[in-house]
């Protein structure tokens, strides 16, 4: 079934066998995956980060950018997506908010993450599905505005509301011009229907592909290859929209403020240092495996891994820990960000969430006081910071936690020794980028850690994340073909499994088998590990019953296999 899979769902073959790596292993396949980002149109047809095309496209949006920055009167840059994609939306706009405010402009930049705030650090996926609710949230941010340059990101082409906003502002061509980060070919964007609506992904796209000549719809979608861990666009898709983003944004601030015109050589050479940033990262790789393999011990004995974090680095930590119940089926307690001055210093639209319940309370008095009493030698925990932020704070936090001798590990430059490529432009936007670079930085060894780590504890069969939570329309259908891989099974027979796995029902009734998929994911969100359950009972025929007590007997999903195959 790969051919007919776009780019971000296909299994990646350089990690195959991911699932039986060592820690170092692990890392150094990461590290060739994320090499792949960079990689030149092999032959394939498919843009590239380095495409001529993209790189054009990059500096007529880089201008509209900043059109905006120097004439900011009612006028809005917007940045939206799901998951992931969202959170590094607001991670952007509240990093170019700052460099604004800090040089006494209008801050122009505004988020949306499919539904809202509290997708920020926790999962909830059910809102990608809703194609209106995007145009909506997106009309309610634009309220007022003259001129709104909408930047849509879905590393799939694939997230229906997304596809809402783009479609919004096609209609609305008098104030809204739409630019879409994606990574997949055009062609492979989804075209599947979408409740409520007449169009599909794939339409708008098309729509936005005749409008691109005129200048009035812009795609920046290269192919950064398949994900590590398949489909898991929280990776290099995450980190190639922080690059695309980063670079046309410093690029348009250069020119608005520093009069540097935005030029192909610039886009090139900015790109070019965020590839040596990668780089330099994984010149780590013996560090980094240390960190992947504590990580790893400690979720493998139900211990957990906190990210105390200053700054955006610490923004990065909350990121990354909220992908892991989505991704890996994990308890929101195994990985934790935490950050120095809360919400105060997030500036997040809808403020303090604290009252949302336990896995809202992130500022650090909130780790002291719930989670340090707790710690054991079974946790890991990392302190993220840049040296300028923490003035010795994190020497006080770092004793504090060695206390209770838990293995504590600084990330910051100083103690990675990451040196930085040579400044390629003079000014303001030197210091942008080094500051940007370190947080690409961050990001990859966070994922890294937190991917390495369950790995480890067995939640990844071969590259599949095979217990995923089954939370909206892409996520049950990439479950459902990935059990027809795994078990050999036709589609039906597949979906009948998972089905049977989220109504806990050895019988599918009427009632289960008319509602649509919306509704299974909805009865999905309250159940766990429903693919490791349909996969033993499309291998074993077993029951549910006798399944459930399998898994219970052997957590590690591959092992399960092997004893039901044998
Ligand atoms: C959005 C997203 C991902 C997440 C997971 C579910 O994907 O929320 O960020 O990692 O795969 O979907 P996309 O719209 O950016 O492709």
């Amino acid at each position: 079934y790969e051919p007919s899979l776009p780019v971000s769902e296909k299994s990646n073959p350089l990690t195959g066998d991911i699932d039986r790596a060592s820690a170092s292993t692990i890392v150094r396949m990461l590290q060739a995956c994320d090499g792949q980002m960079f990689e030149e149109d092999a032959g394939v047809g498919y843009q590239r980060l380095f495409s001529k095309e993209v790189v054009e496209t990059m500096v007529e949006v880089a201008k509209k950018v900043e059109l905006i920055l120097k004439d900011p009167q009612d006028s809005l840059v917007v940045l939206s997506g799901c998951g992931t994609s969202g959170r590094i939306a607001f991670l952007i706009a509240s990093c170019f908010n700052k460099r604004l405010k800090d040089i006494s402009q209008s801050l122009v930049f505004s988020y949306i993450i499919a539904g809202g705030d509290r997708a920020l650090f926790s999962s909830h996926e059910a809102p990608e599905d809703d194609g209106r609710l995007g145009m909506l949230m997106l009309k309610e941010a634009c309220e007022g505005k003259k001129r709104v340059l909408f930047f849509g990101i879905s590393c799939g082409l694939s997230a229906p509301f997304v596809a809402g906003q783009l479609d919004f502002c096609l209609q609305h061509p008098e104030v809204y011009i739409p630019v879409l980060i994606g990574f997949n070919p055009a062609h492979q964007a989804r075209n599947e229907p979408i409740a409520g609506c007449t169009f599909t992904f794939h339409s708008v796209m098309q729509r936005m592909l005749e409008l691109e000549q005129s200048q009035k719809a812009f795609i920046v979608s290269p192919a950064v290859g398949p994900e590590a861990i398949s489909g898991s666009s929280r990776m290099k898709g995450g980190s190639a929209t922080m690059i695309l983003l980063e670079v046309i944004l410093s690029a348009a601030q250069a020119a608005a403020f520093t009069r540097a015109p935005v030029t192909e050589k610039v886009i090139l050479q900015s790109m070019l240092a965020y590839k040596s940033t990668v780089d330099v990262t994984y010149s780590h790789t013996e560090r980094i495996s240390t960190l992947v393999e504590a990580a790893g011990k400690s979720l493998r004995c139900s211990g957990r891994v906190c990210y105390l974090g200053w700054g955006s680095l610490a923004v990065l930590g909350l990121i990354d820990a909220s992908e892991c119940n989505p991704t890996f089926g994990a308890d929101y307690e195994d990985v934790r960000g935490f950050i120095a001055g809360g919400y105060a210093e997030l500036n997040n639209n809808e403020g303090p969430l604290t009252s949302l319940g336990p896995d809202f309370s992130i500022s650090h008095e909130d780790f002291l006081r719930l989670i340090l009493p707790l710690l054991t030698d079974r946790d890991t925990v990392l302190l993220l910071f840049t040296r300028s932020e923490v003035l010795g704070e994190d020497v006080q936090m770092a004793r504090r936690v060695r206390q209770k001798s838990v293995f504590v590990q600084n990330l910051c430059s100083s103690t990675l020794q990451i040196s930085w490529p040579s400044p390629l432009t003079e000014g303001s936007v030197q210091m942008l980028s080094l500051c940007q670079q370190w947080e690409l930085s961050t990001k990859l060894l966070l994922n890294a850690v937190s991917t390495g780590a369950h790995v480890l504890k067995g939640k990844v069969y071969q590259n599949h994340m095979v217990d995923v939570q089954v939370t909206n329309t892409k996520l049950f259908r990439r479950a459902a073909r990935l059990l027809q891989k795994l078990s050999g099974h036709p589609k039906l027979q597949c979906e009948e499994a998972l089905l049977k796995a989220i109504y806990q029902s050895e019988q599918l009734t009427s009632d289960i088998t008319s509602s649509d998929v919306g509704t299974h994911t909805l009865v999905a969100k309250h159940r766990t590990r429903v693919v490791p359950l349909a996969l033993i009972l499309l291998l074993t025929n077993c029951s549910l019953k006798e399944a459930e007590s399998r898994l219970q007997q052997q957590p590690i999903v591959r092992e399960v296999v092997v004893l039901c195959l044998s």
